[in-house]
């Protein structure tokens, strides 16, 4: 070996945690594992802490806080990797938009609807903003055994702008399609803007020690082809190259959630290391068109984890068998509802882990 090659192998980045190792491209024997929502209201500890922070922005923010709801998973079932604890509207937050959460009826916003409504938005103060969310990273890169991976994330520009122009969650989008069809280049001008504010942020992330970044892309499937290239392959596609212009070697994880046939096209063309599959996706169809390009993580059905028992066993050996034999995190397919059993996550960790 020469010198060069030896210095290049002793500057490389530490390689060996298996999450890092799935999205390189490379099969393992045992597939490495994470849940969505892992931190969350299924926890008797996550409700505990929640009460103590008061809302929930407030938990986002509070970096201490912060940190205790992403480690009591961790602590829990030993996932391969922790994913960071905050929101995806922390950037319509940061942008001045109002922005808040009542209880039991998810996230309410003023909303954006007009050229003059993203005048008044503010772009220069997000990553000063979001300071506590970078804290909350630090502390965890701290804290998290070596062995585990942080994974960093922001929403795309797509689902992010769904809830800023509906102001809510939303069935149908009614709103932000309209505006979409009627107004492209202002809808455009909004996109632009949220690429331009994400790609910041997850910059900012990494700097602070994210190790994976994953984007959250939940309302792909409300798009059709034509809008799904425009407003979703487009933007992810500028954010990860944006990206790789500082951090050549940052993996990403995109999640088109209910893209369908689409998935093949994100993965191809977006840059992406990974493609998190949802529930619907049939796994010899992603093994045979998706998993060609990159690697995939899912998609066990979140409401099987609620059942627990046979029904969950079977379906987790299934996704095993089928994507196993290729580059594959397990996840599921969305995150973990309230009402699941933390005794059903056990059993399924160790289904995981023993395989
Ligand atoms: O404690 C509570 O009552 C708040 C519930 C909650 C939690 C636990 C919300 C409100 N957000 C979160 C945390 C969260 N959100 C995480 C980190 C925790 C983890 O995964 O372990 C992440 C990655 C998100 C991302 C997020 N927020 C998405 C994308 C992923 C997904 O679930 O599809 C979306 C769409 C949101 C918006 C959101 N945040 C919260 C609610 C109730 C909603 C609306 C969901 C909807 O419109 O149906």
């Amino acid at each position: 070996m020469g010198n060069r090659e030896a210095a290049e192998i002793m500057n490389a980045p530490t390689n060996d945690k298996n999450m890092l190792k799935a999205l390189a491209g490379e099969k393992q024997a045992r597939p490495p594992f994470w849940f969505m929502r892992q931190a969350g209201r299924y926890l008797p500890e996550y409700r505990a802490t929640r009460a103590e922070a008061g809302d929930f922005l407030s938990l986002c923010y509070n970096p201490e806080l912060a940190v205790e709801v992403t480690l009591q998973p961790i602590r829990r079932y030993h996932m391969d990797a922790a994913i960071l604890f905050s929101d995806i509207l922390v950037i319509p937050d940061a942008m001045g938009q109002t922005l808040a959460y009542k209880e039991g009826e998810g996230p309410q916003l003023e909303p954006v609807r007009s050229s003059a409504d993203l005048d008044r938005l503010e772009t220069g103060r997000i990553t000063e903003h979001l300071q506590p969310v970078f804290e909350t990273l630090k502390g965890l890169r701290r804290e998290l055994p070596p062995e585990v991976t942080l994974i960093g994330f922001a929403g795309a520009p797509w689902t992010v702008a769904t809830y800023m122009v509906e102001g809510q969650g939303s069935r149908d989008f009614a709103n932000a399609k309209s505006w979409a069809f009627s107004d492209e280049a202002g809808f455009a001008r909004l996109i632009n803007m949220l690429v331009e504010a994400t790609t910041e942020y997850l910059l900012a992330q990494i700097e602070a020690g994210a190790e994976v970044i994953q984007i959250f892309d939940t309302w792909a499937g409300a798009l059709s082809e034509t809008e799904f290239n425009k407003w979703c392959i487009a933007p992810v596609k500028q954010i990860v190259a944006n990206l790789r212009a500082k951090y050549p070697d940052i993996p990403v994880i995109g999640f088109p959630r209910g893209a369908g046939a689409g998935y093949a096209n994100f993965a191809a063309q977006t840059g992406v290391n990974a493609v998190s599959l949802d529930t619907s996706v049939p796994l010899e169809w992603a093994r045979d068109n998706v998993q060609t390009s990159c690697a995939v993580q899912g998609n066990l059905d979140p409401l099987l984890v609620v059942a627990g028992g046979e029904p969950m066993r079977r379906e987790a050996n299934r996704i095993l068998e089928t994507l196993g034999n290729g580059p594959f995190i397990f996840n599921l397919g969305h995150g973990f509802v309230p009402q699941t059993p933390p005794e059903h996550v056990e059993e399924l960790s160790e289904l995981i882990r023993n395989y």
